[in-house]
Parts: C-alpha cells; sequence; structure tokens
C-alpha cells in the first residue's frame, strides 16, 4: 500500500486530494494544525468514515513553520509521497502578513525538503510542491507566442505571497537538481469549487448570489472586477497532482485551462443560474450592477435594485490583471484532461450554495 502525505489537509485541494488518494487504495497521513475552533469541516466525512468502518486516514497535529514537527511527522509516516498544499494561500491578505506567508509558504517548503534529506528519504519520498499561476504576475510582455503561460514563461510575482511562492518554486527545483530528488512544481492556475474558501473572489460571489436569491442579503460588494482568471475546477487539479508524481522522471507542469473570463463575467453567470440578469453600469469605484430582468418565480428580486457594487477596499496594492494558462504539456504527457468546464463549476458552486440559505 502507498503512503501519503498532505499538508494543508484541512483546505480546499488537501480535502478533495485526501478522498482521491484513498479511492486509490493509499494510507493517507494528513497534517493539520490546531485552532481554537473547528478547521476540519471539508474532511469531517472521511474521518467519521473511519469510526464506522475501517479507513486509510490519520491526522496529525502539525505546522509548516516548526521544523522539529515536520521531521517528526515524516519520520513516523515514511511517506512515498509528500503533497505539499499548507499554505497561507490568500494573495490580498499576504500584503498584511508578509513575513509570515514567507516562512510559511517559502521557508515551510524548504523545511519538508530538508527532512527528506535529513532522515534519508531521498530515493524514497516523491514531492509535489503547489506552485502557482501567481509566480507570472500577469505580465503581457512574457505570454508565450500563442499568448499563454507556459512552463518556459518568466515569472515576475506581484505579492508577497508570489514572491513566496518562488522561493519554493525554486528551491524545489534546486534539491531535484542537487540531490536527485523527485521534486515537482505544479504550477496551477485558480481552481475553484464548493470547497473553496469564503473570501476568494469565486466563492464570494456564488455565496451571495444564493444569499441575495434567498431574500438573505442586500448586496455584494466586490473590488477589481476588470481582471481575468483561467479557472477550473478543484477536482480535476487534484488528479494532475497525483499525476504529476506518477511519471518516470520529475518534471515541473502547468495545469490550466487555456480559457481565462473576466471577475464581471463570473458575476454574470453566477446570477444567471437564479435567473436573475445583470446591468453593469459606470466605471472603476464607480460601477455598479443592478437587475434587469428576474426570470424566476422563486425569487422576489426588485427590478432596477443594485445588488453589486464595488468597494476599492478590496484593491491590492499590485495587481495580477490577466492569466491564462497553456495545460499543453500536461495534457500530452501526463494525459490530464479536465472533466469541468467554467459553466458547469459556476453552477455547481451556485447549486451548493443555495442549499446553505
Ligand atoms: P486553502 O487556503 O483552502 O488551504 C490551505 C491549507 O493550508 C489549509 O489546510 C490550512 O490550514 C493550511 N495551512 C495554512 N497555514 C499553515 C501552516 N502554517 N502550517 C500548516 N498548514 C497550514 O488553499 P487551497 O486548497 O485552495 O490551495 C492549496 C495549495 O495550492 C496552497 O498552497 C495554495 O497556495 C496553492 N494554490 C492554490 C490555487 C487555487 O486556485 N486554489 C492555485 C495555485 C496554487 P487551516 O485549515 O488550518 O487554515
Ligand atoms: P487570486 O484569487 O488572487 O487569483 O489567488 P482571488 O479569488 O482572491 O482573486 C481573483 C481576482 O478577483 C479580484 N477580486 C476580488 N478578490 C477577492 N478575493 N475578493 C473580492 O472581493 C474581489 N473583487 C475582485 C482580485 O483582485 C483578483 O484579481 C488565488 C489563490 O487561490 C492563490 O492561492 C492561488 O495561488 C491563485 O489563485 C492562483
Amino acid at each position: 500500500m502507498k503512503v501519503a502525505l498532505i499538508t494543508g489537509i484541512t483546505g480546499q485541494d488537501g480535502s478533495y486530494l485526501a478522498e482521491l488518494l484513498l479511492e486509490k487504495g493509499y494510507m493517507v497521513h494528513g497534517v493539520k494544525r490546531r485552532a481554537s475552533s473547528f478547521n476540519t469541516q471539508r474532511i469531517d466525512h472521511i474521518y467519521q468514515d473511519q469510526h464506522e468502518k475501517h479507513v486509510n486516514f490519520k491526522l496529525h497535529y502539525g505546522d509548516l513553520t516548526d521544523s522539529t514537527n515536520i521531521i517528526r511527522i515524516i519520520q513516523e509516516v515514511q511517506p512515498d509521497e509528500i503533497y505539499n498544499l499548507g499554505a497561507m494561500s490568500h494573495v490580498k491578505v499576504s500584503f498584511d502578513s508578509p513575513e509570515y506567508v514567507a516562512n510559511v509558504d517559502g521557508i515551510g517548503t524548504l523545511r519538508i525538503l530538508e527532512a527528506i534529506r535529513i532522515l534519508g528519504l531521498m530515493d524514497k519520498t516523491r514531492v509535489y510542491q503547489a506552485s502557482t499561476s501567481e509566480l507570472y504576475g500577469g505580465l503581457a510582455e512574457n505570454k508565450n507566442e500563442k499568448g499563454f503561460y507556459d512552463e518556459n514563461s518568466p515569472f515576475y510575482p506581484r505579492s508577497p505571497y508570489g514572491v513566496a511562492k518562488i522561493y519554493a518554486y525554486w528551491i524545489t527545483k534546486n534539491y531535484r537538481e542537487a540531490y536527485n530528488m523527485y521534486a515537482c512544481n505544479g504550477i496551477l492556475f485558480n481552481h475553484e469549487s464548493p470547497r473553496r474558501g469564503e473570501t476568494f473572489v469565486t466563492r464570494k460571489i456564488t455565496m451571495a448570489t444564493a444569499a441575495i436569491a434567498k431574500g438573505k442579503q442586500d448586496c455584494l460588494y466586490l473590488g477589481n472586477l476588470n481582471s481575468q482568471r483561467d479557472w477550473g475546477h478543484a477536482k480535476d487539479y487534484v488528479e494532475a497532482m497525483w499525476r504529476i508524481l506518477q511519471q518516470d522522471i520529475a518534471e515541473d507542469y502547468v495545469i490550466a485551462t487555456g480559457v481565462t473570463t473576466y471577475i464581471r463575467d463570473f458575476v454574470i453567470m453566477a446570477f444567471a443560474e437564479v435567473g436573475v440578469e445583470l446591468l453593469f453600469e459606470g466605471e472603476n469605484e464607480n460601477e455598479t450592477a443592478k437587475v434587469s430582468a428576474c426570470n424566476n418565480p422563486l425569487y422576489q428580486i426588485e427590478i432596477d435594485k443594485v445588488i453589486v457594487r464595488v468597494d476599492p477596499e478590496y484593491y491590492r496594492p499590485t495587481e495580477v490583471d490577466l492569466l491564462i494558462g497553456d495545460p499543453t504539456k500536461s495534457k500530452t504527457q501526463l494525459g490530464w484532461k479536465p472533466q469541468y468546464d467554467l459553466n458547469a463549476l459556476v453552477k455547481e458552486m451556485v447549486e451548493s450554495d443555495l442549499k446553505l440559505y
């Protein structure tokens, strides 16, 4: 039986990856942080199963800022594969706590790689590092000739999060080259799901769509509506993570859909799911969206009511304007193909949030 260790198991990706690896017959270990309130909602269903039937699943308390803890867990678990998904993953928040983010998202990766070296597991343990499209920074001149970011595009991170993740990217590559370790970067573009954290833009939009439709919220306040993101479904993306660690040779891969969409259009798509048509007017901080039609008799939403406003509070000091990834290498070498398109993703997220209300 293969043994996997997942950091960030309580997060969006960690929970889907744990399910996938259990399905594949792995023994799955996860690192969770001690918190003053419960932080295991996304994996409680797996944990509960453990009491009712035999499930190969075990959680360990730990933190990526704590080397001795990381070494001890890896020594105990002796993993065949480590998926390092733990991170302070919110780009805007990283401007408020840059040093902490450098410690967790940057040096945290080094702690894992060093633990493997110290424990002499270099020939046994394969490492997946959760790298990100934030490394590219959205600079137009750095796209390839087809107009996408690929594995060879230059990096220009635009946030403390991106800068911390670029350290993690390079230290992973360096340990692969210096010590012949099987260590890979998955450069993943944005991926979402009903389990997405509530303060990321897609989930914020789908939750507000449901709340407004059910009369529980008046207005949705957002930041920059003019940025564009290449959005996929987290379920598809954890499958790519696993494939990256099953190859003969360790390499880095871009995981993306190759389609990019404005934030504004995501808002339109989400409200269309509840039968609300929106009309956007104005520019930048004066931009609003009002209801131009409501085609669903279940929801009484006033026509002409403004239900989306821009609040500059959500702007970032430096923004990544446009992301679009080229998944050619992952499609050809990994045989990876996403099952979801954006319409299916938005539909699933809105339906799930409607159930919450
Ligand atoms: P989430 O924010 O949902 O999950 C992050 C996880 O990291 C949580 O389990 C969190 O624990 C844990 N964590 C945070 N700080 C620490 C710490 N100091 N020590 C140990 N664990 C910690 O992120 P996602 O699941 O969306 O993303 C997974 C990884 O992929 C992250 O590294 C992210 O940066 C990266 N990524 C994500 C993309 C996306 O679009 N989702 C795209 C590209 C990369 P807790 O629950 O206690 O907070
Ligand atoms: P991102 O995701 O920064 O791309 O990082 P996020 O959903 O936070 O922002 C996407 C874009 O939407 C704009 N935006 C807003 N964002 C948030 N969070 N809240 C708002 O109210 C809002 N209004 C507009 C942002 O300015 C931005 O342009 C995500 C994270 O998962 C990272 O960990 C990961 O590495 C990258 O995706 C790839």
